[in-house]
C-alpha cells in the first residue's frame, strides 16, 4: 500500500484536484509495483507540498522551485531509484531554470506538475500558467501576460517524455503517470487541475472551461513526446566511477604507500604557509603533504588566494593527523611560516593568538607583530623565490621531527620536472642544513 489510509483525509479544500492526483499516483505506483524502499518522492512548496506524509515511500521536502535540484542530486547518487517530483505551476515558474536544465540533461527524474493555474497556498496569485485574462489576487482585472506552455517548454528543452493530462480524466491520469514512472529518462507530466478555493470561483472555471482553454491554445492532451535516449545519471555515474577507481589506484601506489614511519605524538598538527602569488606555496604544501602521506599520516590542504590568481596572497593550511580528517580548518596552528609581506598581512590576526607552544618561521626581512609564539627568522637570500616555501617547510621539519626528513626528500625527488625538482632539492638542503 503506497498511500497510508490511516493518514487520510488529505488536507486540501473540497474538490481540489490535488487529492485526485495523489490517489492516481498511489494507483500508478501499485500498477508498476514500485519498490517503496527504492522510491523517493520529492515535494516542492505550496498546497502540493503537503503531500509527503501520505505516502509510504522515502520523501524529501524542500524550497520553492528547488525540488528539481534535490531530485537530481538523489538520482545522481543512486540511478537505480525511482525519483519523482510533486510540484505546482508556481514551483515550475520559480524553479524554471532547474526544470529546463534537468530536461536538457535527460536525467531520469519524473516531474508531476500540479497545474492549477495559480499559487494556491498563498491566496490565489497569478503564476506562469495563469491564462491571459485570468483573474487572480494579483491580476484582479485579468492577467495581461501570455502564459507558459510548460509541456512545450520542457519538450523544447529536451525532456524525453512529455505529456499533458487533465486531473479529472482518471483513466488517462493513472496510465500517463505509470508510463512516466517507467520511462528511463526525464519525464514531465503537465496535469491540468482545478483550484476550488481561488482560480475556479474567480473565473467560473470548470471542466468545460478547461477543455475550451486547452482547445483555444491549440494544445493536445496525451503523451506528446516519448523518446529513448541516454539517461544522464547512469552516464555520469559510470564516468565518475571510472575516474574514482583510477584515483584510488594512483593513491595506493604513489600517494599513500607507506614508505616511512612517523613519530607524531599529538592527534594532529596544523601548519599555515603564507606567501604571495608566484611563490609556489600551494605546490610546496602539496609536496609536504605527500611526504606525510608516505609516512601513513592523513593530510588535508586548504588553499586561499584572490580570484585574480596571479596577484596578492597565497596561503595554504596543511593539516596532518594520525586519524582521518573530517574538519579541514586549523583553529590553533602549531606553525606559521611566513615568506612575504602579502602572506604576513593574511596571518597578522592569527599571530597574537598563538601561545608559546607554536612557532613562527619567517623571512628575516619581515616585521612580525607581537606574539608569544617562538620566532625563528630565516635568511632566504640567494634562494629562488619559488622555493622559499619548501625551504621553510624543510626548516620546520628539522624543528618538529614528526616524520623523517627523508620522507620530504623523497617527495621532492618525485617531482617530475627537472628544473623544479633541482630548485626544490636545493631549498630542502638549505632548510635542513641551516
Ligand atoms: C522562494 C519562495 N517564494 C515564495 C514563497 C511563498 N509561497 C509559498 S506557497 C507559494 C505558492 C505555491 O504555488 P504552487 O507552486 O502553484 O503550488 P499550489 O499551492 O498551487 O499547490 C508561494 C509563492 C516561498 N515559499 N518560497
Ligand atoms: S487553495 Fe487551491 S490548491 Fe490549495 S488546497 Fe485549496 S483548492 Fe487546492
Ligand atoms: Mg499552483
Amino acid at each position: 500500500m503506497y498511500i497510508d489510509p490511516s493518514k487520510k483525509p488529505y488536507p486540501f479544500c473540497p474538490g481540489c484536484s490535488h487529492s485526485m492526483v495523489l490517489d492516481a499516483i498511489g494507483r500508478a505506483l501499485e500498477k508498476i509495483k514500485a519498490d517503496p524502499r527504492r522510491t523517493v518522492l520529492v515535494s516542492d512548496i505550496g498546497c502540493v507540498g503537503l503531500s509527503d506524509k501520505y505516502f509510504n515511500v522515502h520523501t524529501f521536502h524542500g524550497l520553492h522551485g528547488r525540488s528539481f535540484t534535490y531530485s537530481c542530486g538523489i538520482k545522481l547518487a543512486n540511478p537505480d531509484l525511482l525519483v519523482f517530483n510533486l510540484v505546482g505551476d508556481g514551483g515550475c515558474g520559480i524553479g524554471g531554470n532547474h526544470l529546463i536544465n534537468a530536461a536538457r540533461r535527460n536525467i531520469g527524474i519524473k516531474v508531476l506538475c500540479f497545474n492549477n493555474l495559480n499559487f494556491g497556498m498563498t491566496g490565489g496569485q497569478h503564476s506562469v500558467t495563469t491564462p491571459f485574462g485570468g483573474k487572480t489576487a494579483t491580476t484582479p482585472s485579468g492577467s495581461p501576460e501570455k502564459p507558459f506552455d510548460l509541456a512545450g517548454l520542457v519538450s523544447a528543452a529536451g525532456g524525453s517524455f512529455v505529456a499533458r493530462v487533465k486531473a479529472l480524466d482518471k483513466e488517462a491520469l493513472d496510465e500517463t503517470i505509470a508510463k512516466a514512472f517507467q520511462h528511463e529518462g526525464f519525464a514531465f507530466v503537465d496535469i491540468w487541475e482545478i483550484c476550488t478555493a481561488y482560480y475556479m470561483p474567480a473565473n467560473d472555471y470548470k471542466k468545460q472551461q478547461m477543455d475550451e482553454l486547452i482547445a483555444s491554445y491549440g494544445f493536445k492532451t496525451g503523451i506528446l513526446r516519448e523518446e529513448k535516449g541516454r539517461e544522464y545519471s547512469r552516464v555520469l555515474n559510470s564516468a565518475v566511477r571510472f575516474q574514482t577507481s583510477d584515483v584510488r589506484r594512483q593513491t595506493s601506489t604513489t600517494l599513500t604507500a607507506t614508505k616511512f614511519s612517523h613519530t607524531l605524538q599529538k592527534d594532529s598538527i596544523g601548519i599555515i604557509v603564507a606567501g604571495s602569488a608566484g611563490m609556489k606555496v600551494i605546490f610546496a604544501a602539496h609536496t609536504f603533504g605527500k611526504a606525510a602521506l608516505s609516512c601513513g599520516l592523513h593530510v588535508s590542504q586548504k588553499d586561499d588566494y584572490p580570484v585574480t590568481v596571479q596577484s596578492g596572497h597565497s596561503v595554504s593550511d596543511i593539516k596532518i593527523s594520525r586519524e582521518k580528517i573530517n574538519y579541514l580548518g586549523i583553529d590553533k596552528p602549531d606553525a606559521v611560516l611566513i615568506i612575504s609581506q602579502d602572506g604576513l598581512k593574511e596571518v597578522t590576526d592569527i599571530l597574537p593568538k598563538l601561545d608559546n607552544g607554536a612557532v613562527v618561521v619567517y623571512d628575516k626581512n619581515l616585521q612580525i607583530p607581537k606574539t608569544e609564539a617562538k620566532l625563528i627568522p630565516i635568511d632566504l637570500h640567494g634562494l629562488d623565490k619559488t622555493v622559499h616555501a619548501t625551504a621553510m617547510l624543510a626548516k620546520y621539519l628539522t624543528l618538529n621531527k614528526f616524520m623523517p626528513i627523508e620522507a620530504l626528500r623523497s617527495a621532492i625527488t618525485a617531482i617530475s620536472k627537472d628544473k623544479i625538482r633541482e630548485l626544490n632539492l636545493k631549498a630542502f638542503e638549505f632548510g635542513t642544513n641551516d
